[in-house]
């Protein structure tokens, strides 16, 4: 879907790849940035700049010596390596590192000071509040951390030296590098300028360039699109891309569940991982037990392990909704956290603003959230 294409912006967005993003984000955030050294005229990033020129009409002399301005940085290769081999996934670390008070204190005023482009987001797109007030707390902590790298240095050196030792998808990181060159010709934007994180997502929801083409919108109609300085436009923006992307209003994102007993159950269920793919019907006969709202839910499931290092899992059942929010961030860690930051924001806006207005930090209802765990 094509929206209004007036991005005058100064740019930001991106999809982090993987769980251990926004750890990286935030790393990466504290440190200097790397020099790094400019691809000049390297004959594989010239022939690019020839074969995006002509596809995409732009001028030549200027994408030749955009990209020759355009920085290789090692750090960069080296952040969008997988973790460590042997480092066990741990949904209990990862949830503490979001689901924590600053943040939720952090969310809770950002919901105040944007209530009605929260509320108008709902009513247009289906997307309750806390959901798009927990992706923006989790992308970019309400944009404290949206990235320093410049945005073009990222895309050329993912896109022109891709680090060996992971599947290759320089492929990826090359469409979005000539979505970027349109976006700053038509916007007349210095691509040189932008910032982003280090696999070149942008603003305060961490769109790549072509999220940013597809599914941002001018949410505050002032006739440009700018995920950086405006609220109101990151706000629709994400909630138009989860509509786009299949939420469903109303629909809860998952339910509690038990695991089958049987082994061969268990992997049966498991086999689609986060993709919905059962009937609650077809998950008791299984062997699944359903939490009752859970075995009423008229549509597909996926069976989610989220694993806790040498610690015992969890599991859920996620519906269509927790689908629609790993498209977002393909990872059902990052999706969690998003919808328990999200629900422990709710819990909290609906049951203690008297605790708030008196400026405690974490009361009651706040530590009892905490504790929660799930939904
Ligand atoms: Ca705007």
């Amino acid at each position: 879907m094509r929206l209004p294409f007036l991005l005058a912006v100064a740019l930001s967005l991106a999809l982090p790849l993987d769980a251990d993003s926004a750890r990286k984000h935030a790393a990466i955030d504290k440190a200097v940035q790397p020099a790094g050294v400019e691809y000049g005229l390297r004959d594989d990033v010239r022939r690019f700049a020839q074969e995006v020129a002509e596809r995409r009409r732009l001028d030549r002399a200027w994408v030749d010596s955009t990209l020759a301005r355009a920085r290789r940085i090692p750090a960069i290769a080296r952040l969008i390596m997988p973790p460590a081999a042997g480092a066990a996934k741990n949904w209990a670390a990862y949830r503490s590192r979001f689901v924590e008070p600053e943040r939720v204190q952090a969310g809770l005023s950002f919901w105040s000071r944007n209530q009605e482009w929260l509320a108008k987001a709902e009513e247009q797109y289906g997307v309750p509040p806390e959901i798009v007030v927990g992706i923006l707390g989790v992308e970019t902590f309400f944009g404290r951390v949206t990235g320093q790298f410049r945005v073009i240095d990222a895309l050329a050196t993912l896109s022109f030296d891709f680090p060996a030792g992971r599947p290759d998808r320089s492929g990826f990181f090359r469409d979005e590098l000539e979505q970027l060159l349109v976006i700053a010709d038509r916007d007349k934007i210095d691509p040189l300028a932008l910032k982003g994180s280090y696999a070149g997502a942008m603003g305060l929801a961490q769109f790549m360039p072509s999220s940013l083409l597809n599914y941002a919108v001018d949410f505050d109609g002032d006739g440009r699109i700018d995920l950086s300085a405006s609220a109101a436009d990151a706000i629709g923006s994400v909630a138009n891309y989860l509509a786009f992307f299949g939420w469903q209003r109303g629909m809860p994102s998952h339910f509690d569940v038990a695991l089958p007993v049987d082994a061969a159950d268990r992997a049966a269920l498991m086999a689609p991982d986060i993709l919905p793919s059962f009937s609650a019907a077809q998950m008791s006969e299984r062997g699944a037990q359903l939490e009752e709202s859970g075995r009423a839910h008229p549509g597909p499931l996926a069976l989610v392990e989220l694993q806790n290092g040498a610690d015992a899992p969890n599991y859920i059942a996620g519906t269509q909704n927790f689908y629609a929010v790993t498209r977002y961030n393909r990872s059902s860690y990052y999706a969690m956290a998003v919808l328990e930051l999200a629900n422990v924001m709710r819990l909290l806006r609906g049951s203690s603003s008297n605790a708030r207005a008196s400026g405690a930090a974490c009361t009651n209802p706040c530590a009892s959230a905490f504790s929660s765990e799930s939904k």
